[in-house]
Formats: structure tokens, C-alpha cells, sequence
């Protein structure tokens, strides 16, 4: 089983707002809002059967995205750090979190301008930690990183997927299952820093049928995964990994994966 065991999780349920947020890649049409609560819903309640204490905040309509609480903090068990979204209509999301953190007993270092990170472009395996450059993550910022996470003793490689089609962050394409297992999306790059950074881990592809699928998130004893994707499921369901498969359409409608509607820590 994967060494890193979470115990916390923080979300935001999506505010009426959430309809005008951001979507650069899926164009399924603007999400159900009524769906889209049921959906989070269900999804904190998968992370509170994985033990996680949930810390819930208040929607905020202010920022249509801020669901996606991922984008905003990078938390490894050493260090927090507070990102600065890539996005400008997203960048002051971080307060709001920095505040959270505190709640919890964190003290996030803080990525500086002109660096940008999103969280979902950072990918932990373990030790190593995979950094996309992506359009939100740029390279200052993801240097900022790299740095700090290895001032911790971690690994931290940059991974540029600013090249892969329609690839909104290095996670879209990749998930870390533990125990040296990946999952790849088809369209991930076979050659350069990915396929380095991989050596040693097994990759499991992902069918072309369904790329969403990739993002995918262990926790603690389970992975959660969107449903719809049987060869998916049946694929973990080989591996004997044991499932949690969660309604994602309206938040895949806003670009936005299982790993998005978290931090986990
Ligand atoms: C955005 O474009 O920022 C949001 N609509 C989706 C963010 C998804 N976040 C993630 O994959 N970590």
C-alpha cells in the first residue's frame, strides 16, 4: 500500500457561480448545478469512508472555479505551500485556503510572482515529485517548487506537457496509484522528462476511449474513480485495486478531474 496516509481533506462544494468558470478543453456543454452539488456530495462522502476528517468551506461566488481546491496549495508531509494559479480569475483564491491551512495547524510557504503554479499540475509519487510546466504552471514558478520540495529532501522533476493536446495540467494525464503503479493517459509523452521520471513504474494505460479516466486519486486504502469507464475499472479491478467510482459529468463539463475537488494531506 502507498506510504503517504491522509488523514485531512479540504473541499468547496461549487457555488451558483460555478457555471461561469473556466473550461479551456472539454466543451460538453455548461454543467447542471443541482448535479453538480449531488456529485460533491457523494464525492466527500467517498473521502470520509477513507477515514478523512473533511473540512468543509463555504461556497464562494466570487470565484466560478474555486471548487477545484486542488489548484491552490501544494501539501506534502513536510511542507505546505500556497500556489499562485495560473489563471487571473483564479489567483485570489489562495487567501481563502492560506486561511484553512492556518485553521488546521499549516503555515504554507508562498510561491512569488512572477512564478505561477497550479496544484493540479504537481503529481507525488512518494519521494519524487512530478512538476508539470503547463499553460498555468510556468517555469518559475514550478523552479519555486522544485526547490523548496527538495530543500525537504524530496525528488522534484519538471515535466513540460505545454505540447500534449488538449492537456489542461499534468494530471489530466497522469495519476500515481502507489506502489510504483501510474496512470497514463494515451497522449502522455512516451520519451523525454515523463518517460524518465517513470523509469521503474509500471505505467498503466489508459484506453484512448477514455483519457478522463487518468485522473484518478489514491486514498488511503482506495482509488477513486469517475464512473462511466469500464475498461478502467476493470483494469484496477485486475490489479486488485479496490475502487470507489464517483459522478464526475458536471465537474468534467468545467475541465475538472477527481483530484481537483481536494486537498488531501
Ligand atoms: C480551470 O480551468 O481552472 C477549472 N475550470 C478546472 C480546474 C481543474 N483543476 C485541476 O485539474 N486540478
Amino acid at each position: 500500500m502507498s506510504p503517504v496516509r491522509f488523514t485531512q481533506a479540504i473541499v468547496r462544494p461549487p457555488g451558483a457561480s460555478f457555471v461561469n468558470g473556466l473550461t479551456t478543453a472539454a466543451a460538453l456543454g455548461a454543467p447542471v448545478l443541482t448535479r453538480a452539488r449531488t456529485q460533491h456530495q457523494a464525492y466527500i462522502a467517498a473521502l470520509r469512508s477513507c477515514g478523512l476528517q473533511v473540512t468543509e468551506l463555504a461556497p464562494d461566488e466570487a470565484f466560478p472555479d474555486s471548487t477545484f481546491v486542488e489548484d491552490t496549495a501544494v501539501i506534502s508531509q513536510r511542507v505546505a505551500v500556497a500556489t499562485r494559479p495560473g489563471a487571473p480569475t483564479r489567483a485570489d483564491e489562495v487567501p481563502a485556503i492560506v486561511a484553512a491551512l492556518h485553521g488546521l495547524g499549516l503555515e504554507p510557504v508562498h510561491i512569488q510572482a512572477p512564478g505561477t503554479v497550479d496544484g493540479g499540475d504537481i503529481c507525488q509519487m512518494d519521494e519524487h515529485f512530478l512538476i508539470g510546466v503547463s499553460a498555468r504552471t510556468n517555469e518559475n514558478g514550478a523552479n519555486q517548487l522544485a526547490d523548496i520540495l527538495r530543500q525537504q529532501g524530496y525528488r522534484a522533476s519538471l515535466i513540460d506537457v505545454r505540447t500534449v493536446p488538449g492537456l489542461l495540467h499534468l494530471k489530466s494525464g497522469i495519476s500515481y496509484l502507489g506502489d510504483q503503479r501510474m496512470m497514463v493517459a494515451p497522449g502522455m509523452p512516451r520519451a523525454g522528462a515523463l518517460a524518465g521520471a517513470l523509469a521503474g513504474i509500471e505505467r498503466i494505460e489508459v484506453d484512448r476511449s477514455e483519457s478522463y479516466a487518468a485522473n484518478c486519486v489514491r486514498v488511503n486504502d482506495k482509488v477513486l474513480i469517475a464512473s462511466g469507464f469500464p475498461r478502467m475499472a476493470a483494469v484496477l479491478a485486475a490489479q486488485g485495486i479496490a475502487t470507489i467510482r464517483l459522478e464526475m459529468s458536471e465537474f468534467q463539463k468545467m475541465d475538472g478531474g477527481l483530484s481537483c475537488l481536494s486537498l488531501r494531506f
